[in-house]
């Protein structure tokens, strides 16, 4: 049964989703048991999703029913009439603008539901329209929205490190990009000291009041390094807005890392580059250059389903709503 959009539930209610993960990043679509977000725009229908919703993304995605990494996304009617579906990302601590790992999630989600085929789709987000191609196996390609560099070279005084240079990019969320420092391993057993660093220049982001173009807050910080191995060009630690680090390499990050590497002469149609994460799983990326400026990112990774659930929100427990 569905519950109205104001109302929490009073009585068991049940959540149906399928969860995923896209080269190591969890993704948990729900797919029933909700109303209808409101709004004219998909940024509407998010705005109305977190100002009434938000009790519904810290049940789906938040202890004791998920974990501080996972990316729920929540299916809407589209606004765009040839889009398969609207999508609204969230996380642990509140809606995102876009996120490619879950936008693969959801491609082979409703493929594995029978709601699509495999092929070329459109889907509707509140940061534009992406197309995805999405196969048998779980290989998905997402053409992303437009992406650019916005700031070159930014210089940032990180307390305890000292003088730090970035980019600031937009790939469908915001990212401060720069180089881990020396001697810093970019490795999956020195999670804590790349959060450390990473959370640091988010806030000295923050303490200096640097913004990207439409003045929204910077809140993904993208550290890069060598790669572990010849698969791929570059390695990356991304940490997100609820300083949880994805477990991917990040489709609006390496679509941001692309807009910068164009930008500055180093990557051209049609050349491909691989962009490995912290657990060495890669994303596949291309650009299209616009007449507009920047690029339209065309990212490609694997996702595999993990399950089906139905979650249950039972009014007698205290963390019905999350921890
Ligand atoms: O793949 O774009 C992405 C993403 C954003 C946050 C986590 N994953």
């Amino acid at each position: 049964m569905a519950f109205p959009l104001e109302m929490k539930p009073t009585e068991l209610q049940k959540i149906r989703v399928i969860d995923s993960h896209t080269e190591g990043e969890p993704t948990r679509v729900i797919v029933s048991g909700l109303d209808e977000p409101r709004g004219a725009s998909m940024s509407e229908k998010r705005e109305d999703f977190a100002k009434n919703l938000d009790w519904v993304r810290s049940a789906v995605v938040c202890e004791p029913r998920g974990h501080e990494a996972m990316v729920g996304v929540m299916l809407c009617k589209p606004v765009e009439a040839d889009c398969v579906t609207g999508l609204i990302f969230f996380n642990n601590v509140g809606v995102l603008n876009g996120c490619l790992h879950a936008t693969m999630g959801v491609a082979l989600t409703l493929m594995h539901q029978g709601q699509i085929g495999g092929g070329m789709h459109r889907f509707d987000t509140p940061t534009g329209v992406v197309s995805v191609d999405v196969s048998d196996d779980g290989a998905v390609t997402v053409e992303n929205v437009r992406s650019y560099r916005d700031q070159v070279e930014m210089k940032l005084t990180v307390p305890n490190y000292g003088e730090v240079t970035g980019d600031v990019a937009w790939g469908g969320n915001w990212f401060y990009l720069t180089d881990a420092p020396a001697g810093m391993n970019l490795d999956s057993g020195n999670i804590e000291e790349l959060t450390n660093f990473a959370w640091k220049i988010r806030l000295q982001l923050e303490e200096e009041g640097i913004k990207g173009t439409d003045g929204a807050e910077i809140d993904h910080v993208e550290l890069f390094g060598a790669p572990s191995n010849d698969s791929a060009d570059a390695k990356n630690f991304v940490l997100c807005p609820g300083k949880a680090y994805d477990r991917s390499p990040c489709g609006t990050g390496t679509s941001a890392k692309l807009a910068c590497l164009h930008a500055a002469g180093k990557l051209k149609e049609r050349e491909v580059w691989r962009q490995a994460g912290i657990l060495d799983t890669v994303f596949t990326g291309e650009i299209r250059e616009v007449a507009e400026g920047g690029v339209i990112p065309i990212v490609r990774g694997r996702t595999f389903i993990t399950g089906e659930a139905e979650l249950f929100l039972d009014p007698r427990d205290p963390f019905m709503l999350g921890i």
